[in-house]
């Protein structure tokens, strides 16, 4: 007979095909290890309880903190861990190998709160607001998206106007992670003239909220919710001063959609190798599944395209490395990437049979949590769209 909670102990082996271990350093594959160790010990065991009752287990902000998934990259001189981007993808990957929803949280804290002070803010906000988010004393959100403007942001509404001594801001965001519990959100909003421009708001600025938005079915260990500007008065030392521009959150983006492309190879070895295992103690038909040539064809797909993706985000890394990564290869790696793994999570929820849509096994929890990441950060289509323009020098959004 099946033992109903055996997987509830975390027996995750990650596959590595080619020996891409050799491609690291000494000092990536420690970095790596570390955050391996704590998924298992930190996240696998609360992870499923967690996303079932639809909230953010904020007792892991200090160990995402300690593993450096805080601002990996972010120099050390502002309490990052002065990384490479290679370190930061390890991270992202074995943090969503987790779950996907706890690697928004990095991914946010990281590439879209602290990115945008380190690369656009004054010095001052650098020294005031980076510390403290890389101890995760304080935690970000960012906001970009409005309930009418998705995947077209250059049309947002969100406005400031200069009053002399403050500005004023009114607007709304929806769908942003963290906001709920959020000290800070970095805020793209347009001057009188129409130019974006990003905004630090603190938490308790009058005029401003942050409800929660329920009934995810997706990403349901991590809060999401509005962002609503009612005549807040911001300081105008709170404008973040050296780049406007639709370019400057976009700027994030990139380094966001970078980290997702990592973090998606995470959740597709965690389905794969939950179904390897599966499939070979499965018995029916008097031989254990694995054995059928049907499964074997999941099984060696899954294999080829996780390979697949871990070079394409090796490559992309050490591109970024080289600081010569196009936004439009950044693309191709999102897009790519988060389609492989949630077809693997299908693929594998399926070999599973009934017993993968229970919340004893990860795979379903990461196939609903892939159905946000395949739509946020710039949807699948979006990103095609955006291969698109860069081979044939054709705008086909508009
Ligand atoms: P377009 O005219 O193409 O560009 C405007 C300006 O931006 C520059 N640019 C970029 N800069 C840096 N990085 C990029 N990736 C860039 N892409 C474009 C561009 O050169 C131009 O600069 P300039 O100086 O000439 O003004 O803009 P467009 O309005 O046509 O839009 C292009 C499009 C559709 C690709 C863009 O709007 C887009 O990417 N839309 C998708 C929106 C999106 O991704 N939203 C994400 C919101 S945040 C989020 O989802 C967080 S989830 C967090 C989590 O939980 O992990
Ligand atoms: P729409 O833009 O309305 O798109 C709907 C459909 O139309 C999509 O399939 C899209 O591909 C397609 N489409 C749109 N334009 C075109 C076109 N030109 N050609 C062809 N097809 C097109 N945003 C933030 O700012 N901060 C956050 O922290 C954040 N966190 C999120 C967390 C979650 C859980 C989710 C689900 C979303 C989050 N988002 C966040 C928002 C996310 O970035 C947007 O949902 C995403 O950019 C798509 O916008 P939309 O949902 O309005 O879809």
């Amino acid at each position: 007979m099946y033992n109903f909670h055996k997987m509830k102990q975390d027996l995750f082996q990650a596959p590595d095909y080619y020996n891409l271990d050799e491609l690291l350093t000494e000092e990536h594959k420690l970095i790596r290890n570390s955050a391996r160790d704590w998924v298992k010990k930190s996240v696998s065991p609360i992870i499923e309880e967690y996303a079932q009752k639809a909230k953010f287990p904020d007792q892991l902000i200090k160990g995402l903190a300690d593993i450096g998934a805080f601002g990996s990259y972010i120099p050390e001189e502002y309490g990052g861990a002065g990384l490479d981007h290679i370190s930061y993808g390890l991270l992202m990957q074995e943090i969503e190998r987790g779950d996907s929803g706890i690697r928004s949280t990095a991914s946010v804290q990281s590439s879209l709160v602290m990115f945008p002070i380190w690369k656009y803010g004054s010095e001052d906000q650098k020294k005031k607001y980076l510390p403290k988010l890389a101890s995760g004393e304080f935690m970000g959100c960012f906001g970009l998206t409005e309930p009418d403007h998705g995947s077209n942001p250059s049309d947002m509404i969100t406005n400031f106007k200069d009053m002399g001594d403050h500005f004023l801001l009114n607007g709304a965001k929806l769908w942003i992670s963290n906001s709920p519990f959020a000290d800070i959100a970095i805020v793209w909003a347009k001057n009188e003239k129409g130019r974006i421009h990003g905004l630090i708001i603190e938490r308790d600025m009058e005029g401003f909220s942050a409800p929660e938005t329920h009934n995810k079915w997706s990403l349901r260990a991590s809060s999401t919710g509005e962002l609503i500007f009612n005549n807040v008065k911001v300081p105008k030392e709170n404008l973040l001063p050296n780049k406007s521009g639709l370019g400057a959150p976009l700027g994030c983006l990139d380094s966001a959609r970078y980290g997702i492309s990592w973090g998606a190879i995470g959740a597709a070895m965690d389905c794969y190798d939950t179904a390897l295992r599966y499939s070979k103690e499965r018995i029916q038909f008097g031989k254990p599944i694995a054995g059928f040539q049907l499964q074997q064809k999941k099984l060696a797909e899954m294999i080829t395209e996780i390979t697949k993706a871990q070079l394409l985000a090796w490559r992309l890394g050490m591109l970024k490395n080289a600081d010569k990564a196009t936004s439009a290869q950044i693309s191709m790696a999102k897009r790519n990437n988060v389609e492989m793994a949630i077809k693997i999570a299908r693929e594998s929820r399926q070999i599973l049979g009934a017993m993968g849509i229970t919340g004893d096994y990860s795979i379903m929890r990461h196939m609903m949590n892939l159905e946000s990441v395949i739509t946020y950060e710039g949807t699948h289509d979006i990103h095609l769209l955006i291969t698109g323009l860069d081979i044939t020098g054709l705008n086909a959004f508009k």
